[in-house]
């Protein structure tokens, strides 16, 4: 009998839900290689009594074998699906199609009566996606749902002394997953451990501990709840506590008079041993007080500022199965990067993510694994969030989450789900969370109302949204009336999600970071997300790529929206990662002027002690003089001022950039890590005496460049070079692209979100209707003087009446050969530009060299996406410069150029009057050729090397999810011009 059809979340024969605890008690891992075979569809349940595979004498000599824990689809087993919102399976609730993937699974393992000597055996299953019916020996023990969450079975009187059969019949699609439609892979399997645990005699079951601290005082109370066997003694060394209670009626919380605080930057723990005479476990408790009053969420005493991510569990070769030091190293990478909170979107990881959590130090919104998103395509008719028939499952997921993950310091708002409409289930769950655990505030964003939540949430709200929810209110609070609207701004406000990751970008982070800092209701927020979902794949050749939706051949899916994290999916940090490190500094470093900078303490509990600031002074590039400071001591929350020694004027450009550094290595980075960084120009470039002309013409040389007689560039000295072309498109981003909150389906196969409504259309559809991708050229004029050549260009799209002209000015000088370019607009514009520039083509031997240029780096920045981009000398290979986004688009662009050297190409860029620094973008295919392309490996092959060198690029915006390009950061049609020389 199978239970596809059933809303229940399991059989009786569950035991009930308990933190997963480091025992002594005896544990024997079942995992490693088991028989397993699929089944294109579920195999049936009108035959009487267990399936053959479950009976002790199944023959698995035909099937294959498969790693526990693991995902098949991963293990050349069917195949991953990838849905957003939609259900890749019909609406038709509680049931699942019949042409269901079936996973069957077995082991034989040894077990004797001595694992656990007078007390039961338990099989513990860590995550099962979606339904499990699980045999011993050929007897039934139960089945359940709740991928994420644990389960466990007393199996002890089905168990033989030697030989023991395991079965499990994994259904890919059952009635839970109407409850987890998130917007990621859909992967069934056995993916996380399982496992016998023992249970003596007079053991612990279960233990609840929190450690409290009273912010004022700094007074601890450790509040234990064992459950199980007595009597009970609790110890803790480091707090001289040794507590031995006989009964439940002397359980009493345990007063410490000074304890230290756990904080995400300070993640102090104690060893907390609880016993009995059969068992011991060991909890690692921190003391920390987390409390909503009125409008502030505080932890410890002070405001909790949420610097997080959303992360979802996702590895290019596992999927969701837990590796510790992919993990750790993902943890670690966070915090080098200014992280301090996680959501664990939008369910429980592996337990021991938290463990991590606690001892590196995080916030964590902790999240229930339940979201209904596909409902909202019908209205939200028949929402399991809200309908009676789901309540047991609903609240079987709360209780699951919250009972497994209860002992954690870093966990310190509970969350319901994500994305499930609102309704009676939901309060519910937030009901008896709050009967059973009331030292943590309740998260859940659509509760639009403010029913049953504790703080107001939203996700991908626009700055004026923002500000109206925090400041004077403009506008009506998002979806509700005045009487919820007022409740909800009485509450503390965080953005579960903003800033979606996707491809290049997001823009604007520091501008929602200076709300942050504004307004002491907005408690920050989570990035939208973590890391970019792709599956490690290869073409027929053996080409390596990673896969999204549509890769797998899957008839529904959402393309390349699973691709939007700040990590790459081979874990290559993207710029926007560098760009929230920035905006997130601990400390910010502001210049007043002259040698005077104000150090402001932006941390939630540590000082200025552990960092130190290093400072140094750059005339064109290169260090003049640097040292070491002591940052004045600051509390959080303070301010101070530093003075730099004094150092020579200056009569180039100089730059002081000041870093604040770590002085000792931590658990997550190393000394000298560099968590601040700020710089001031002090003086500007010393303008150049024009030299006078060293030659003119020799036939059609001027210098080391020959031109053609349409007076385009064909060599300079040996190289076959073209151009300069006049450029005003880039190959769009998928916040150029889209409109998640749109409604239209797209052309392109990858990309299957809205591209905004008529009204609004995404900014790449403007683009390509007004032939930004297509410009066709007319030169106008070519004029020789003695020492220079003028070329005049008009460049419009087919049937358009806008256009550009362009005056590319060459003159031979005694520094080198100028060109002085100049693009004016006419015509009827009446959209941004995604750039405006010029593009030359390079041999393609030139792509092996490394680019040395001063300018900014180290890494590409954009008009919104610009506070990591320093300026300095540095050296990158060419095809490290650009980004490999999940998807071609626009990469690489660094504006303030210098100077840049290639090979023997060398230029040098000259900013005077109004005319400033170009950028420059060096790629093998040019910006039309990445248009539109699915993969990396898609692309056409290279006709030679592209450099393109812009007067201004157009700001990335989030809309890929999210708002548009602010206004300040848009490029309109206007006259540019900039200059370079090459030498
Ligand atoms: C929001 C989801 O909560 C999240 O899981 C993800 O899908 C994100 O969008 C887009 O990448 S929901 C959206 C309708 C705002």
């Amino acid at each position: 009998m199978t239970h596809l059809g059933d809303s229940a979340p399991g059989s009786d024969t569950r035991l009930a839900p308990r933190a997963w605890l480091r025992s002594d008690a005896p544990v024997q891992s079942l995992d490693g290689e088991w028989a397993f075979r699929l089944h294109d569809a579920d195999p049936g349940d009108d035959v009487d009594g267990p399936p053959p595979f479950a009976a002790i004498d199944a023959d698995v000599s035909g099937w294959d074998r498969i790693p526990v824990p693991s995902h098949w689809g991963l293990h050349g087993h069917g195949h991953p699906t990838y849905t957003n919102i939609r259900y890749p399976f019909p609406l038709d609730p509680p049931h699942v199609p019949d042409a269901n993937p079936t996973g069957d699974h077995r082991r034989v393992f040894e077990w004797h009566p001595s694992f656990c000597a007078g007390g039961r055996t338990l099989l513990r299953f860590e995550g099962v996606e979606s339904l499990a019916t699980v045999w011993v020996n050929g007897a039934e023990i139960g089945w359940f749902t709740g991928s994420r969450l644990m389960t466990e079975f007393d199996i002890t009187d089905h168990l033989v002394d030697g030989e023991n059969v395991l079965a499990v019949r994994v259904h890919q699609w059952s009635a839970a997953s109407y409850l987890e439609d998130q917007d990621q892979w859909w992967l069934p399997g056995i993916f996380r451990s399982v496992s016998l645990q023992g249970r003596p005699a007079n053991g612990l079951d279960d233990v609840f501990a929190r450690g409290d601290r009273d912010p004022a005082t700094g007074a601890g109370t450790l509040d234990v709840r064992p459950r199980g066997g007595w009597p009970v003694t609790v110890r803790v060394p480091e707090l001289g506590i040794d507590e031995t209670w006989t009964a439940p009626s002397e359980i009493v919380p345990l007063t410490i008079d000074a304890v230290d605080a756990w904080t995400a930057e300070t993640p102090r723990l104690y060893d907390v041993d609880v016993s009995t005479d059969a068992e011991t476990v060991r909890l690692r408790v921190g003391f920390r007080r987390v409390e909503v009053v009125g409008d502030r969420l505080l932890a410890d005493g002070r405001p909790l500022i949420f610097r997080g991510v959303n992360r979802h569990e996702t590895d290019p070769d596992r999927g969701r199965v837990f590796d510790e030091e992919y993990v750790r190293g993902e943890l670690e990478l966070m915090r080098r990067h200014n992280i301090t909170a996680i959501r664990t979107a939008h369910q429980p990881p592996h337990p021991r993510v938290l463990e991590l959590a606690d001892e590196l130090g995080f916030w964590v919104v902790l999240e229930c694994d339940l979201e209904t998103h596909g409902f909202w395509d019908v209205e939200w008719t028949g929402n399991p969030a809200d309908d009676p028939a789901w309540r047991a499952a609903c609240l079987d997921r709360a209780r699951r989450t919250i009972e497994r993950d209860k002992n954690h310091a870093s966990v310190v708002m509970w969350s319901l789900g994500n994305e499930s409409g609102t309704g009676r289930n939901l309060a519910e769950m937030a009901g008896w969370i709050r009967e059973r655990d009331d030292s943590r505030p309740i998260h859940y964003e659509g509760d639009y109302g403010g029913a049953y939540t504790d703080v107001y949430s939203r996700m991908y709200p626009t700055l004026e949204e923002i500000a109206s929810v925090c400041g004077e209110q403009t506008m009506p609070v998002h979806e509700i009336g005045p009487a919820e609207g007022a409740r909800q701004r009485a509450k503390p406000f965080v953005l579960c999600e903003f800033a979606h990751a996707m491809g290049n970008g997001p823009g604007s982070l520091a501008d929602y970071e200076s709300l942050v800092e504004a307004y002491p209701r907005l408690h920050g927020g989570f990035v939208w997300e973590w890391r970019d979902h792709g599956i490690r794949a290869r073409t027929d050749d053996g080409t390596e790529f990673f896969a999204y939706g549509g890769d797998f051949g899957e008839p529904v899916h959402d393309g390349v929206y699973l691709m939007d994290g700040l990590v790459l999916s081979d874990g290559t940090p993207s710029p926007g990662l560098g760009e929230l490190a920035a905006v997130w500094a601990p400390v910010t470093l502001e210049h007043l002027g002259e040698r005077s900078w104000r150090v402001r303490n932006r941390q939630h509990t540590l000082g200025t002690a552990h960092l130190e600031l290093q400072w140094r002074a750059e005339d064109d590039g290169i260090p003049v003089s640097s040292g070491t400071l002591d940052l004045p001591a600051l509390a959080p929350g303070d301010e101070g001022v530093i003075e730099l020694p004094e150092i020579p004027d200056a009569t180039t450009e100089r730059w002081v950039t000041l870093e604040a550094a770590l002085r000792e290595g931590s658990a997550w980075a190393p000394a000298g890590h560099v968590v601040s960084r700020a710089q001031a120009q002090l003086h500007a470039a010393a303008p150049r005496p024009a030299r006078a002309a060293t030659g003119g013409w020799r036939g059609d040389a001027l210098g080391d460049a020959v031109f053609d007689r349409r007076g385009g560039l064909v060599r300079w000295r040996d190289l076959e070079v073209s151009g300069p072309l006049p450029e005003l498109w880039r190959a769009p981003t998928e916040n150029d692209q889209l409109d998640g909150q749109g409604s239209y389906e797209t052309a392109d196969p990858a990309l299957t979100h809205g591209r905004g409504d008529e009204d609004t259309p995404a900014s790449s559809v403007r683009w390509l209707e007004r032939g930004l991708d297509r410009l066709q050229h007319r030169v106008l004029s070519v004029e020789r003087s003695d020492d220079g050549l003028v070329q005049r260009v008009r460049s419009m799209a087919a049937h358009s009446a806008q256009g550009i002209e362009t005056t590319f000015s060459w003159r031979l000088d005694g520094d080198g050969l100028r060109l002085h370019t100049d693009i004016r607009p006419f015509g009827p514009w009446d959209c941004t530009w995604p750039r405006v520039g010029a593009r030359f083509g390079l041999p393609a031997a030139l792509a092996g060299e490394r680019a040395h240029w001063f300018g900014t780096g180290p890494a590409e920045s954009y008009p919104d996406s610009a506070e990591a981009a320093y300026v300095g000398r540095f050296a990158a290979d060419v095809d490290a410069l650009g980004v490999a986004y999940g998807r071609p688009q626009e990469t690489g662009h660094r504006p303030g150029l210098r100077s840049l050297d290639l090979g023997p190409l060398h230029l040098r860029a000259v900013a005077s009057g109004s005319t400033g620094l170009p950028g420059f973008q060096l790629d093998r295919h040019t910006a039309q050729e990445r248009t539109g392309v699915a993969h990396a490996h898609e692309l056409p092959p290279s006709r030679g090397l592209w450099l393109y060198l812009d007067a201004a690029q157009h700001g990335l915006g989030s809309r890929a999810c999210g708002p548009d390009v602010l206004p300040r950061y848009a490029l309109w049609p206007r006259a540019v011009s900039w200059t370079v020389v090459f030498d």
